[in-house]
């Protein structure tokens, strides 16, 4: 694999960046008794061990009591001058982190103008995808809309029919809420037995933002919405794609379903819908219509194109489900994860993501011996409904395969299903709605892998 087509992940990088002398020290102080000597000891056994003079040739991953020298080298930037603030412009990341990219996935057909990226989840920390690195799905390319020039329109099952400019819509009471995203074909090519080398081609058509616009029903109501008989709603996107899903009016009438158009405290990114994006949590991502100019209230289910050929899932029997609306509970180890590197054995922070469309995450299983024993993971805070949530579990490597796996459990006791039971419901010929437990082998000489474990 080529450096640049993967990012290693923090695996690599942790020893460089935290676990130098004074880091360390940071660490311990921060943490709570017990788990600090569960560290402290981790790191004991590690540097008592055989690959102690392995780990210093490889420049000293395992902090030693001597401390590093380096700290006494006063590099230019402790003496000299920064640079100065421009007098406007918009922030980038360090260029030291340029290798975190959105990418196209290896596991499909290469072309020059891809329809996917896939978000580098190996690489980011806590719940939110920053903006520039939100996977993106474009089913005839984006664009960058003049949102002076926008429209969206209400039709259908209303009193009468509107049509709002975006200064009328940024007019109305908004919502701020953080959701995750998720396209339903997302893990998709595992399904079928591709291993795609790292958690960003598995998982990486997932992202989480807080989202700001106005609930639906809201302007459904100035429109004078026909709430008895108008039980659907169909939107539809105002690019090339004809992008059209129905929309339950549940779903609608409680409130979640937001009229977009702010995305982690600033405007949606172009490639994101801009200027305008239907949210519709806890729903595949194919129904958070971008570019939305108009919705539509009808009495029954539209069967359009989006519907009717795509996002199905063939059943054993040859069955089709259609209209898939919630993407079930699901959960993946970011790191350590494939293509990412064990330095050494000893500590090391299992972390993860999981997310339910049915609500929150009540609880997340982490196995380090390919499901036959588990342990329990902490769950961070904030634990949002529909949300991803971020866990953490302490694990010491001892230098031997190992196979990582999550498996969450949500807030209506739904439990991720390992591979074995999805295809015992689902068969072996379905695409989409892939929530299967995935595991990480972790080979002797540290490198991690994607496998799948029956
Ligand atoms: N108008 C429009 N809306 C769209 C699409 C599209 O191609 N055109 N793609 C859909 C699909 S399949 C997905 S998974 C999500 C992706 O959203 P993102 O590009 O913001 O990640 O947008 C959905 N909404
Ligand atoms: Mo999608």
């Amino acid at each position: 694999m080529k450096e640049d087509s993967i990012n290693s992940g923090r695996v690599q990088k942790a020893p460089e960046n935290f676990l130098t002398q004074s880091g360390i020290k940071e660490v311990f102080a921060q943490g709570k008794k017990g788990r600090r000597d569960f560290i402290r000891n981790a790191f004991a056994a590690a540097a008592a061990g055989a690959a102690a003079p392995m780990a210093m040739a490889q420049g000293n991953p395992v902090p030693t009591e001597g401390g590093d020298p380096n700290i006494l080298n006063l590099p230019e930037h402790t003496t000299g001058l920064g640079q100065g603030v421009a007098v406007e412009g918009y922030g980038k990341p360090s260029k030291f982190e340029a290798n975190l990219q959105r990418r196209q996935s290896p596991g499909l057909t290469q072309t020059t103008q891809a329809s996917v990226s896939f978000a580098p989840l190996q690489s980011l920390f806590g719940i939110v995808t920053p903006s520039g690195l939100h996977f993106e799905r474009h089913h005839q390319g984006w664009w960058d809309i003049d949102p002076s020039k926008h429209r969206f329109m209400i039709n259908g099952m209303v009193k009468k029919n509107m049509v709002f400019t975006m200064d009328e819509i940024m007019r109305l009471p908004s919502v701020s809420r953080f959701h995750f995203i998720e396209c339903g074909a997302n893990t998709a090519v595992d399904w079928g037995n591709v291993a795609v080398p790292t958690v960003q081609y598995t998982h990486g058509m997932l992202s989480c933002s807080e989202f700001t616009g106005v609930p639906l029903i809201t302007l459904l109501e100035l429109a004078g919405v026909d709430l008895k008989n108008g039980k659907f709603v169909l939107a539809e996107g105002g690019d090339g794609s004809s992008m059209t899903r129905t929309i339950p009016m549940s779903l609608i009438t409680s409130g979640e379903v937001i009229v977009a158009y702010g995305q982690n405290g600033e405007m949606l990114r172009p490639e994101n819908g801009y200027p305008l994006r239907l949210v519709v949590p806890g729903v595949q991502g194919v129904s958070w219509v971008k570019y939305l100019r108009r919705v539509e209230v009808g009495d029954k289910p539209y069967a359009s194109k989006d519907e009717a050929i795509h996002y199905m899932d063939l059943q054993p029997g040859g069955l089709h489900r259609q209209y898939t609306n919630l993407q079930e509970v699901k959960s993946v180890v970011t790191t350590p994860s494939g293509g990412q590197v064990l330095l050494d054995k000893g500590f090391y922070n299992i972390t993860g993501l999981a997310w339910s469309g049915k609500g929150k995450i009540k609880r997340v299983d982490v196995s380090t011996d390919g499901g036959r024993n588990w342990r329990q993971a902490r769950l961070e805070t904030p634990v949002l409904s529909k949300a991803l949530s971020r866990f953490n579990i302490d694990w010491v490597w001892d230098g031997k395969p190992a196979i990582i796996q999550s498996r969450a459990q949500d807030e209506t006791g739904h439990v991720q299903p390992t591979y074995q039971q999805l295809r015992s419901v689902r068969g072996t010929r379905s695409i989409y709605h892939n929530n299967a437990i995935q595991s990480w082998l972790v080979q002797e000489n540290g490198e991690v892998k994607n496998v799948q474990v029956s």
